[in-house]
């Protein structure tokens, strides 16, 4: 694993970062948004968390109790504590308001659209370990995130994700690692396993295993395996924005530590440029788009592969008026006569 470059030296020189943005395919600031200002608002979250039984008493850190969800707790955009926390005055000022917002307009060269899926999806609350969970959208998934583009969830080139540590996180609490260069080759292949997503394979030998598990890729069109990447990571510390562009190749680190992970993903675009229908929608809202194409899919017994491409064509175009099963029928059809 090697280290992110940090360009906080270029922090009033918008020009400046915006050629790294296109040209590394991602801008590390180190102490952009203020230690205080980042630890203020994780505190409010530790108090979630502790009222929760996640963190114990007493802790002012986000130290882990040992407390195993009870179902969805921790769920993404679901749980009883992450929607607490996303509705805490801290976090929806961070979202709408935070310095990222205001670099942002210099980058962008105006006011910043930022999307309504932050409200219930900004904020990720990553426990120890590796735990598996199933039906989010009717996938199932870990809780390490698997290596992807953020093009596999909204295929548009018109936003930028920014990636916020709001603790200090060492290589022990894990934390996030981009994939150098990686967003020149196009678009992935993102693979599955039935209902299993698997993200993008880091390797021939990953991709051979998946291959011969039954595993195959759903969408994309670029062998990531052919490629060998350089990890790149730090120390992130709270205060940091990370901003990455939409194919850059990421995943998260395992959590080793004895605390909770406490971070934000949000996205944002200039106001009055094309949006995609993700960035207009909640994440419940989407991921409940998601299951019900999935039941629609595979309730009509098609082949594995096109029951996927059929999946990832319905998904790109988005909800409609008309009625899902006849446009899974017709997606089939057309799909099938095309190869
Ligand atoms: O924090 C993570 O584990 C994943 C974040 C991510 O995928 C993103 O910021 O786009
Ligand atoms: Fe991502």
């Amino acid at each position: 694993m090697s280290r992110l470059q940090d360009s906080s030296k270029h922090l009033d020189d918008p020009a400046k970062l915006n050629e790294m943005l296109s040209e590394r395919g991602y801008v590390f600031l180190r102490g952009a948004l203020g230690r205080k200002k980042i630890l203020a608002v994780s505190n409010d979250i530790i108090s979630v968390l502790r009222s929760y039984g996640f963190v114990p008493p007493g802790a002012t850190e986000a130290l882990w109790s040992g407390k195993v969800p009870s179902g969805n707790e921790l769920s993404l955009g679901y749980g009883g504590a992450v929607k607490k926390i996303n509705s805490l005055p801290s976090i929806r000022e961070l979202i709408l308001r935070g310095g990222q917002v205001s670099l942002l307009k210099k980058l962008l060269g105006g006011e910043i659209y930022s999307w309504v899926e932050n409200r219930d999806r900004g904020i990720r609350i990553m426990l120890p370990g590796r735990l598996s969970y199933s039906n989010v959208g009717g996938v199932k998934g870990t809780t390490v995130t698997p290596a992807h583009q953020d093009n596999y969830f909204f295929r548009t080139p018109n936003y930028l994700t920014t990636w916020i540590p709001l603790m200090d996180i060492d290589e022990a609490v894990g934390g996030l690692a981009i994939a150098e260069g990686s967003q020149k080759n196009g678009y992935y292949q993102h693979w599955y396993r039935g209902a299993e997503y698997l993200g993008v394979p880091e390797n021939k030998d990953e991709a051979r295993s998946w291959s011969t598990s039954k595993g195959r890729p759903a969408t994309g069109e670029v062998k990531a395996e052919r490629f060998s990447w350089t990890w790149l990571n730090t120390d992130y510390q709270a205060g940091d924005l990370l901003m990455f562009h939409p194919m850059m190749l990421h995943r998260g680190l395992e959590n080793t530590s004895n605390k909770i992970r406490l971070s934000a993903d949000i996205r944002y675009q200039r106001r009055g440029t094309p949006t995609i229908w993700r960035a207009r929608h909640t994440f419940t809202y989407s991921k409940k788009f998601e299951t019900s194409i999935r039941d629609t899919v595979n309730g009509l017994g098609l082949e594995p592969n096109l029951a996927l491409k059929v999946i990832d064509k319905l998904y790109v175009e988005g909800p409609k008026d008309s009625d899902l099963k006849a446009r899974a029928k017709s997606a089939a059809k057309a799909l099938y006569l095309n190869n």
